[in-house]
């Protein structure tokens, strides 16, 4: 069976033709099949947006949140039941501008879940508002005279916090994504995939072109070391003629549910329902 049979449904999308939403959904059903996994231990958790909709074209279980709310509701669903491969998903502007205080905090708490941002640097389904991976300079509707501030660095930002695993892929390279996917997924803790998405309708910089003749794959280098912070965290910087991708920086550490006791005995769901004798507690606050 392929990949593609196990985990794709055959349904209409609401994406416009030659999105790189496309190639991100593709690549993701294909490294779930390659580790072996089941849609029905899979969950998929996103919020509003074109990258959001993505978990309703792919077999697994949805949870669909608010907007910016992705983060925080999969690590409910992660705390929950730690026997499911969490993968959280949605855009840039879910994910870095409203959910910003969010991104931090899960990347502080390492739990362990997939983080994929599809990064279109621009609001796509509110059409093409600038977004915090705008770069300075781009008119929009929301920017008539050109994004006049720094843009946001999401890889700079989780390396500094220590993320577990951080990582860039392209849209575009399929095989690049699906081994970047499936090493995020096997990764015990938090792992970002930031995911350079061309947006064909209304971004008209950051085309498939213009990534062709930048991106390149920083881990073909056998010098580049992944365990080496300092060195992730001066590549994270490199963006221009050359855009890298791969595997920025890997660190293995504690995860939250290490540090949760209820956790210790198995997930939140496998466990009998105690009922508290409310009047015991109600007697600790007289
Ligand atoms: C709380 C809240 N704020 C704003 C919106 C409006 N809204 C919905 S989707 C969206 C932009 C989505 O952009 P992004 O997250 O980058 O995803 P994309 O559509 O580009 O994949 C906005 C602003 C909303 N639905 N809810
Ligand atoms: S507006 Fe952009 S992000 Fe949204 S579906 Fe169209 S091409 Fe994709």
């Amino acid at each position: 069976m392929t990949t593609e049979r196990r985990f794709a449904i055959s349904r209409e999308t609401a994406w416009c033709p030659g999105c790189g939403n496309f190639g991100i959904l593709s690549a993701l059903s294909q490294a779930l099949e390659g580790l072996d996994l089941n849609p029905q231990d899979v969950l998929y958790v996103s919020g509003i947006g074109q990258a959001g909709k993505t978990p309703h074209y792919i077999k697994g279980n949805v949870l669909n949140t608010l907007h910016g709310r992705t983060l925080p509701t999969a690590t409910g669903a992660k705390i929950a039941n730690g026997d499911l491969t969490v993968i959280a998903e949605g855009g840039d502007g879910d994910g870095y501008a409203e959910g910003g205080n969010h991104f931090v905090h899960a990347m502080r708490k390492n739990i362990d879940i997939t983080y994929i941002v599809h990064n279109n640097q621009v609001f796509g389904l509110t059409k093409g508002q600038a977004s915090p991976m705008s770069g300075p300079g781009m008119v929009t509707g929301t920017t008539p005279k050109g994004v006049a501030y720094e843009s946001f660095n999401p890889l700079a930002l989780a390396i500094t916090l220590n993320a577990g695993f951080v990582a860039r892929s392209y849209a575009a390279d399929q095989q690049h994504l699906i081994k970047t996917l499936k090493a995020a997924v096997q990764h015990p803790g938090f792992a970002l995939v930031d995911v350079l998405q061309p947006c064909v309708t209304f971004n008209k910089i950051n085309t498939y072109q213009w990534y062709r003749s930048r991106v390149y794959d920083l881990n073909q280098d056998p010098n580049y070391d992944p365990h080496d912070r300092s060195m992730a965290w001066e590549r994270s910087w490199e963006w221009g003629e050359k855009i890298p991708i791969g595997i920025f920086y890997k660190v293995n550490r504690p995860t939250l549910a290490d540090s949760i006791p209820a956790l210790k005995s198995g997930p939140l769901v496998k466990q009998p329902l105690v009922s508290p004798n409310l009047d015991e507690v109600l007697a600790q606050f007289k």
